[in-house]
């Protein structure tokens, strides 16, 4: 008779059968034994420099991939990852966090144990709060159908979800003969059928509809159906930041990145003016709306995600999105002809300051620092090296192969402009947005996708959070172009109010390949600098290099000059 896998074996050939590969994280006493395990199992583990690095990267990891796991230690480990997994959460990123605990024969009496914050369970009762579903290991009769039952639920609402092991459960055997379930959830047939009906009707009656694709395409991998209703139906298809490249940027029915002021004003009056908005899998966060200047009827709106079918102000229950997606694809639409797509502008169009912008940074400019105004803005001679430009070079430094992969800041702003090619792809915290995604989350990126190369960009702020996660990269021989947007502090927040406390101290960024004794570090101050520092660094894969571009403090990208603009002209 077979004899049932261990606890912990389970877990393991759980997540191998689900497809991770890879398990990040940091070890400690409370799940060593579970780390014998990983290291004798067919996954990989990553050992980062910190575990919020091991989160990002498992967070990335999961994104490109349909599901990450990351690993640590009780509460000291576990709680560091508390805030990665609430943007995984909030960004519905499907990761598994496995934290080791202390062992259910050492909780006899309460002792007062290493790690522990009040209750043995605080750190179970902080990740209920941020997570789909949880468990704590501590019963081998039910250990196996927790865990199935927790990881069904990370695939199914691709969020994340928590499991404990006790360290003395890692090695104790569950039930004998356990089957894996296989889960086929379905719709309800009628309430699928009457959407269905409806939204061929609402599509058909209308004059100019548009699609608008989120995060949940990608999560869900509707991508080729979204191309395909788009051919299908010939509706133009706009994304937004979260979604940014659900579909290649080259496609002919690509209209751009929606989001309401802060994104290319073509774009946003094709939508705006639209009498039928197909929202696939989109998330109304503020971001995702252009901090609420965004424009969406709801009455001509259809709206399609894991959680909720809203078409008008109708909805319907127990409709899966992707059944929905699919049912979309087998509607009869009547002939349109082929839209008229908005030619996208040159990257940073309206370059020309408008008299409202020129008055918003007056104003904010009049909030700067005197030690900020001698340096000016950038263009005028003395900041040579401007977001603009930094921008449009990258542009062309993209390729097929390339992950963008962006921080918060004006990495973020700037980033949306860029031009995502077929099926590369573009991650960035652009909803939860905690600064330090960056770095580690390449780690995921690339593993996740081999032949992938990321092209990381960070602000300097975001960099001294976790860029120390270079070692991780030079550790696991992965070649990231890293570059660091160095305007000297907290530039986004300059920009609302500054003072002493958005200055950071100025690292020596190009440097750092000494120290970690990898990589290829390149100071950049000059468009000449840039074009040396971006073409050495397509020629050099065998390690990660690391751009040092020193913008001035209070330069911006032209997506927040569009945003600062569109505001002022409401004041
Ligand atoms: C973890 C975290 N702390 C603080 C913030 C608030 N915040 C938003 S943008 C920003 C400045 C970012 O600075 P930097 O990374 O240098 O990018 P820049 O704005 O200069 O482009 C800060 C502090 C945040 N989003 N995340
Ligand atoms: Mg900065």
């Amino acid at each position: 008779m077979k004899t049932s896998p261990s606890i912990g074996g389970y877990i393991i050939q759980r997540l191998y059968g689900e497809g991770v590969r890879h398990v990040f994280g940091i070890p400690g006493d409370y799940v060593l034994g579970f780390y014998d395990l990983l290291a004798k199992s067919k996954l990989r583990l990553i050992n980062t420099c910190y575990e919020q690095g091991a989160g990002f990267a498992a967070d990335a990891y999961a994104r490109v991939h349909g599901l990450g796991a990351v690993c640590v230690t009780y509460c000291v480990g576990g709680l560091k990852v508390a805030n990665t997994t609430a943007e995984a959460f909030a960004e519905k990123s499907p990761v598994v966090v496995i934290s080791g605990a202390p062992g259910m024969k050492e909780r006899e009496k309460n002792p007062l144990l290493h790690h522990k914050v009040r209750e043995f369970d605080t750190q179970k009762k902080v990740f209920e709060q941020l997570t789909i579903a949880s468990a704590v290991l501590s019963d081998p009769q039910t250990a196996f159908q927790e865990i199935d039952r927790v990881l069904h639920a990370a695939v199914r609402y691709k969020r994340p979800v928590y499991l404990e092991l006790p360290r003395d459960q890692v090695l104790v055997r569950g039930i004998p003969h356990h089957k894996t379930p296989k889960i086929h959830e379905r719709s309800n047939p009628q309430s699928l059928q009457a959407a269905l009906a409806e939204a061929e009707e609402m599509i058909n009656r209308s004059r100019q509809p548009v699609i608008l694709a989120d995060v949940e395409v990608h999560r869900f991998g509707l991508q080729d159906q979204v191309i395909e209703l788009a051919r299908k139906t010939r509706i133009p298809v706009a994304a937004t930041v979260l979604g940014k490249s659900v579909i290649g940027e080259q496609h002919p029915f690509y209209l751009g990145v929606y989001e309401g002021a802060m994104g290319r004003d073509d774009v946003r009056q094709y939508v705006e003016t639209s009498d039928c908005v197909v929202l696939l899998g989109t998330f109304m966060t503020d971001i995702n709306l252009g901090i609420y200047t965004a424009h969406l009827d709801p009455a001509r709106c259809i709206s399609a995600t894991s959680e909720k079918l809203s078409l008008g102000y109708h909805i319907y229950e127990d409709v899966r999105f992707k059944d929905f997606m699919r049912g979309l694809l087998r509607l009869r639409f009547r002939r349109r002809p082929t839209p008229k797509i908005p030619r996208p502008a040159p990257l940073g169009g309206g370059a020309r300051q408008s008299p409202a912008v020129a008055a918003l940074t007056a104003r904010s400019q009049s909030k700067v620092r005197p030690q900020f105004s001698k340096l000016g803005r950038a263009g005028d001679g003395l900041g040579p090296l401007t977001v603009k430009h930094l921008f449009q070079r990258l542009n062309a430094f993209i390729s097929e192969s390339t992950i963008v992969v962006a921080d918060v800041g004006d990495a973020l702003f700037g980033a949306t402009d860029l031009f995502i090619r077929g099926r590369t792809e573009f991650i960035s915290p652009a909803y939860y947005t905690s600064m330090g995604f960056a770095v580690p989350a390449c780690i995921g990126a690339q593993l996740a996708k081999p032949k992938s190369r990321p092209l990381v960009l960070v602000g300097d702020g975001a960099f001294q959070m976790t860029g120390m996660e270079l070692a991780t990269v030079a550790r696991y021989k992965l070649n990231p172009v890293v570059v660091v947007l160095n305007n000297f502090g907290y530039g986004t927040e300059r920009h609302m109010q500054d003072g002493p406390y958005n200055d950071v101290w100025p690292w020596r960024y190009s440097r750092l390949p000494e120290i970690l004794g990898a990589g290829r570090g390149f100071l950049v101050k000059t468009e000449r600098d840039l074009d040396h520092a971006l073409s050495q660094a397509q020629g050099w894969t065998e390690g990660f290099c690391l751009l040092d571009v020193h913008l001035s403090p209070l330069d911006r990208s032209p997506a927040l000059d569009r945003l600062a603009s569109r505001l002022a002209k409401r004041l």
